[in-house]
């Protein structure tokens, strides 16, 4: 691995005050890492069958060695009949036999241990799939002992069961249509926050939520190393007295439907939810646990709660702010990224975590569609540079990045063509749904294949052999056709690539505490084009004597060169380039240089 290149003669921050680094009162361990997401399906296929499994992850460790990063957060492998690609469980305790068995997932477990890598499972219980034995007990009769570890009510007052608009409140579920399916047998309905098959759990029933802690305790005892907990800030609805829930506001007209956040986002019991998971299953186990729970439409003092160590709760949270600013409030209506927007957000949560609580950083994961696409420029010219530049700028906030498969090699969107291409149920309820309301479906397409999930989905691009070396069969969804050029093998030795430049991003923040934990201070709000901000920090060099350092981050959001001059003539001269993305340029040359390319960024040291 390339060292940054030094010219300073300064003694740099090696300690930071409140302990970060090696040695007592150290700041938790993963503020200065960083997890790498595998999605299984689409990982590495070790027998053929098309789909990926662990055996494919185990053969590809030194992959993930070689990026450096520190923990693999690997998306839902447990038995499920895959509607929603494992996000239906129906055994949290058995491997899906698409995946593998218990036995390979612990010698996943073993091989990334022997790396010293952590691994961080998925944890989906909000809801489970229909087929688990929870489900099939809850349905069997309004009598079963388990009836009410799901949410079960009959049709709204004064109509029938399953005439429309019967359901027992209008919430829209996030893959189309209402969120209650009728039970014939009985004549009720259950909820389903997403798909009919993933049945939501009602977490006010004490039963259920022991049953939970102690299957998180069954996988930490086994050695897995903490939870990405989905959709987590879901589990408490808000709940009437005499157990009724409540409509959604702003009714959609043509469906009938609200989308009803407000009666299940952040709901009245879940910080007493979280602290009592806590409770129950993390504290006092002495090994180095992650937790981070998956938060849509959480605020930023939502978060701060849920973050701060006092309230012992979660050690980090997803929030969606920022992958929301491209729609018109359907994710299904894209519009351009209003830079500034983006600016302002970042900037208010680096603010408003600065004292209490703690941010994840991402771009990509298996719900988004591929950054380099989205907000950076996959056309040949700008394709590596703008992946390099908005890697640069995300890594270097303050929070843990999270790095999503393939987002390393730059992979871009895939060019869809049918719906046939399409694999996610979500991306397919949507076409189905305007199809039904007679919608074009050229023009349904279209604004699909922008925003569907499948864009995260397709293969990891790991060689320019037919399947990109990701299985010998027939791929369960298709490889992108530019893998020829862009993928793992090609970039691999290659110092001026992508993935060469995440690997020193990576080990910017394990080497340098002012990545990690440096006060941020956001520049230049309002310009168009440029994202600029400091990282600053008062800590002890090598010798213990009092030191500090300050980087300077720029960064040409676009295409065009930009002047930093007048702008900002502090990022003119600095002392040292601690990373750049101008390759083949010397350094003192790219110091003197006020001129920033297309898609440059520049991690400068000023002080
Ligand atoms: O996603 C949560 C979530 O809110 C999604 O509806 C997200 O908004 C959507 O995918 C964006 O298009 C989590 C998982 O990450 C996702 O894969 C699951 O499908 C979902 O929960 C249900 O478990």
């Amino acid at each position: 691995m390339s060292a940054p290149p030094s010219t300073s003669a300064r003694p740099r921050v090696v300690t930071a005050p409140d302990g970060a680094g090696p040695g007592p009162g150290a700041a938790p361990w993963w503020t200065s890492a960083v997890v790498y997401q595998v999605y299984p399906r689409s990982f590495a296929d070790s027998d053929g069958d098309g789909v990926g499994d662990l055996r494919g992850i185990t053969s590809r460790l030194d992959h993930l060695a070689d990026l450096g990063v520190d923990v693999v957060w690997l998306s839902p492998v447990y038995a499920s009949p895959q509607d929603d690609n494992g996000y239906d469980i129906s055994d949290y305790r058995a491997v899906d036999p698409a995946f593998g068995t218990l036995e390979d997932l612990d010698a996943l477990t073993e091989g990334l241990h022997a790396r010293g890598m952590k691994l961080v499972m998925d944890l989906v219980v909000n809801h489970t799939s229909d087929e688990h034995p929870w489900f099939v007990e809850s349905r069997s009769s309004p009598s079963s002992a388990k009836r009410d570890w799901y949410w079960w009510r009959g049709p709204r007052e004064g109509m029938p069961a399953g005439a429309p608009g019967a359901e027992p409140t209008n919430w829209r579920s996030h893959f189309s249509g209402p969120t209650w399916t009728l039970d014939e047998a009985s004549g009720e309905y259950y909820l389903h926050l997403f798909a009919r098959k993933q049945p939501d759990l009602n977490w006010e029933n004490p039963q259920v939520r022991a049953a939970v802690h102690d299957m998180m305790r069954w996988w930490l005892d086994r050695g897995v190393d903490g939870f990405r907990m989905d959709v987590i800030n879901m589990i408490s609805k808000h709940v009437a007295e005499d157990g009724s829930l409540a409509d959604g506001r702003d009714a959609d007209p043509r469906t009938g439907l609200a989308g009803g956040g407000e009666q299940y986002l952040c709901g009245p019991r879940i910080h007493d939810y979280l602290a009592e998971m806590h409770a129950e299953v993390f504290a006092g186990r002495p090994e180095a646990l992650l937790t981070v729970g998956e938060m849509p439409g959480v605020t930023v003092a939502d978060a701060q709660r849920f973050t701060d160590p006092q309230s012992a709760e979660v050690d980090m949270v997803f929030q969606f702010e920022h992958v929301d600013l491209d729609h018109d409030g359907s994710k299904w209506r894209p519009v351009p990224l209003d830079l500034l927007a983006l600016k302002a957000s970042f900037g208010r949560w680096q603010a408003g975590l600065a004292e209490r609580g703690w941010n994840s950083l991402y771009w990509n994961n298996h719900d988004q569609p591929r950054i380099v696409s989205r907000w950076g420029d996959d056309s040949p010219e700008h394709r590596a540079a703008s992946a390099r530049c908005l890697a640069t700028l995300l890594h270097l906030h303050r929070g843990t990045p999270y790095v999503y498969q393939g987002e390393e090699l730059a992979m871009a969107n895939f060019p869809w063509r049918s719906a046939g291409e399409l694999r996610d149920i979500e991306s397919l309820n949507h076409l189905a749904e305007e199809a039904g309301h007679g919608a074009d479906p050229e023009e349904v397409l279209a604004r699909v294949a922008v925003s569907s999930r499948d864009n995260a989905r397709t293969p990891v691009q790991w060689d320019a052999s037919a399947s990109a070396g990701f299985t010998t069969g027939e791929p369960w969804i298709a490889v992108n056709p530019d893998h020829g050029e862009w993928n793992a093998e090609a970039q691999r030795a290659d110092p001026t690539s992508v993935l060469a430049h995440y690997r020193r991003l990576v080990a910017l923040r394990h080497e340098w505490p002012v990545v990690a934990l440096g006060d941020f201070r956001m520049l230049l709000p309002e310009h168009e084009q440029v994202y600029a901000f400091t990282r600053r920090l008062e800590g002890a060099d090598a010798d213990g004597r009092p030191a500090s350092d300050e980087l300077l981050v720029v960064a040409n959001v676009g295409g065009t060169p930009v002047d930093l001059a007048d702008l900002l003539p502090e990022a003119v001269g600095a002392a040292e380039l601690v990373l750049g993305t101008a390759h083949g340029r010397d350094e003192a040359d790219v110091l003197a240089d006020p001129v920033l390319a297309p898609w440059e960024a520049r991690v400068l040291r000023t002080a």
